[in-house]
């Protein structure tokens, strides 16, 4: 609606937030390191070739059961976020690994099967709700796991059935987390880019109004639909897909001319590369604070949303840098704003 999308315009600066199993390992395994190996930690199960340990995928989807983030505390990480000055959160509640952070009814694979056990979601939007910072939801349609999940375009019967419980099981999971969480104000979708969701075109379609029907005033990424391979944040008369592009990560966009009124985000890590926690930012050119207000204030400047990304680790910390910068943001925004 008009007035979420008043909201959505001024929020200026928000927090994405990358956690999940991959936080365990943190990009390395055994003091081998990842990195090369894996495009970014949070892709770490993706891990191939001579450093990778052995079956890896196999321990990778085991580390559930070590899940036990013990510092944890939702509340300290949104009054964080506050004083830095974010006025929403993205938080990965599913990444590509299929893993979820709320106990969900259509998969076992979920933060109940856990030492933790506590639906980390709700903690999540309680405790930011709490500060009156809007929360989103990441969730990512690609699934590693799910062996109904296919990249390409499913072709025989059999496949196609399959897709059709991938499907139904992804509806299930959108409207249970609008029924369990009401107080969301956005999705934030990934892992649209296969082949495979351009045949969900009619499927995305039909359940992005049922979404909104359900949730008035829900705000919804360009990212949800896929209706034109290689072009999927737009339709075939060049209109934006959802509320807002989702177009641009980890670099600012190279020209705003075709913007042409469409609001945007562009969502950004500190170091070069990973979302999700790495142990040893050593060596890697990581942006400081005066790199971040930089983009910031172009992304306003441009009617545009910027959001930092956090990666905590497996107990449930920020990195120090990330404290730093968040500290240093909130104490220039006190001022400047
Ligand atoms: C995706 C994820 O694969 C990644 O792990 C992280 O969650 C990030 C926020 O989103 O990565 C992408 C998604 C889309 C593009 C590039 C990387 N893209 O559109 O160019």
């Amino acid at each position: 609606t008009d007035e979420a999308m008043e909201r959505f315009r001024n929020y200026g600066l928000g927090q994405f937030i990358h956690w999940g199993l991959y936080a365990i390992p943190g990009n390395e395994w055994e003091g081998v390191s990842a990195r090369g190996g894996a495009a970014a930690s949070e892709w770490i199960r993706s891990w191939r070739g001579p450093t990778a340990p052995k079956n890896w995928a196999t321990t990778y989807n085991n580390l559930y059961k070590q899940f036990n983030p013990t510092d944890f505390d939702a509340k300290r990480w949104a009054k964080q976020a506050k004083a830095m000055g974010a006025k929403y959160v993205i938080f990965t509640t599913k990444h590509h690994d299929g893993f979820a952070m709320w106990p969900s009814k259509y998969t076992d694979y979920n933060i109940s099967q856990t030492p933790y056990k506590k639906d980390i979601v709700k903690e999540i939007v309680d405790a930011y709700d709490a500060e009156g910072i809007d929360v989103f939801l990441y969730f990512s349609i690609l699934e590693w796991n799910n062996p109904n999940y296919m990249s390409a375009e499913p072709k025989t019967a059999e496949e196609k059935e399959r897709f059709a419980k991938f499907l139904a099981y992804t509806r299930n999971q959108l409207l249970e987390q609008l029924e369990n969480y009401p107080s969301i104000k956005g999705f934030w979708f990934d892992g649209t880019w296969d082949r495979s969701w351009v045949q969900a075109a009619e499927f995305t379609y039909n359940l992005e109004k049922e979404l909104r029907t359900k949730h008035p005033g829900l705000i919804i990424g360009s990212r949800f639909r896929n209706d034109e391979y290689g072009k999927r944040h737009f339709d075939s008369n060049g209109r934006l897909l959802g509320d807002y592009e989702q177009g641009w990560e980890r670099k600012l966009p190279a020209d705003y001319s075709w913007l042409d009124g469409n609001d945007w985000d562009a969502v950004m890590t500190i170091p070069p590369n990973g979302w999700g926690y790495m142990k040893d930012w050593s060596g890697l050119y990581c942006k400081d604070t005066d790199d971040i207000l930089d983009m910031l204030m172009q992304c306003v400047s441009m009617n545009g949303n910027f959001v930092l990304n956090f990666g905590p680790d497996g107990l449930g910390n920020m990195h120090p840098q990330e404290d730093k910068i968040a500290a240093e943001i909130g104490q220039w925004l006190a001022v400047n704003r």
